[in-house]
């Protein structure tokens, strides 16, 4: 059997593969796409990161990844039934159209860009149209400690990855004191700080 293959770096969407692998305790390696002798485009035709090869069976799509790993490997993140399954895809594929795109657009033009290519105008733009789906996710967690079945599950790993970008954009969060709070317990996983630190 071999040994499960995440490809990117922690700082790239990859960030979500890798923190759920540590959440589960698997045995894995870290790869870069560049690396010498690498096809990367073998593993994904799109050059995009991250992919995983588990044992020959390769997977693309940050969040696909998750929810194949989650499945397999079980656990208290995983979905224990098909309500929770399709309730932990619901908040998944809603961070993913709802918040990505201007999180990580609030994000280059507020920090990643070169200081002469950022658009503040843009960045303010992205934080003003955040401001729906962070006051919906802010409702669902007024009266819940998680997303889902009360307990930390991969919808929360999945939502809270992007909703750090949302933070280092400075995306002002005063308003919404439960994502805030959420968001908090999230980024305090033993298994990201550990990434993180490594
Ligand atoms: N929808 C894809 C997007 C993947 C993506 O755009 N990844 C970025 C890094 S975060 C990438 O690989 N960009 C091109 C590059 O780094 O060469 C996913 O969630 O996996």
């Amino acid at each position: 059997m071999g040994k499960l293959q995440i490809f990117g770096s922690t700082r790239s969407r990859a960030m979500r593969a890798l923190w759920l692998a540590e959440e589960l305790g698997l045995d894995y390696d870290q790869r870069q796409k560049d690396e010498a002798g690498l096809d990367y485009l073998s593993i994904n035709p799109s050059g995009k990161i991250p992919a995983i090869d588990d044992d020959g069976l390769i997977i693309t799509e940050s969040m696909a990844i998750n929810m194949y790993l989650v499945k397999k490997h079980g656990g208290a993140l995983a979905p224990k039934d098909p309500g929770e399954e399709a309730t932990m895809l619901q908040w998944t594929f809603w961070v993913m159209t709802e918040v990505e795109n201007n999180a990580l657009t609030a994000l280059f033009h507020r920090a990643l860009h070169p200081e002469d290519q950022r658009d503040a105008a843009k960045a303010d733009q992205c934080e003003a149209d955040l401001q729906r789906p962070l006051g919906i996710l802010n409702d669902a967690l007024a009266n819940r400690q998680w997303l889902v079945a009360e307990r930390f599950s991969v919808a929360d790993l999945n939502v809270s990855a992007v909703l750090s970008w949302v933070k280092m954009a400075r995306v002002n969060l005063d308003g919404f004191p439960h994502v805030k709070e959420w968001l908090g317990k999230c980024m305090a996983r033993p298994a990201l700080v550990k990434l993180l630190k490594g």
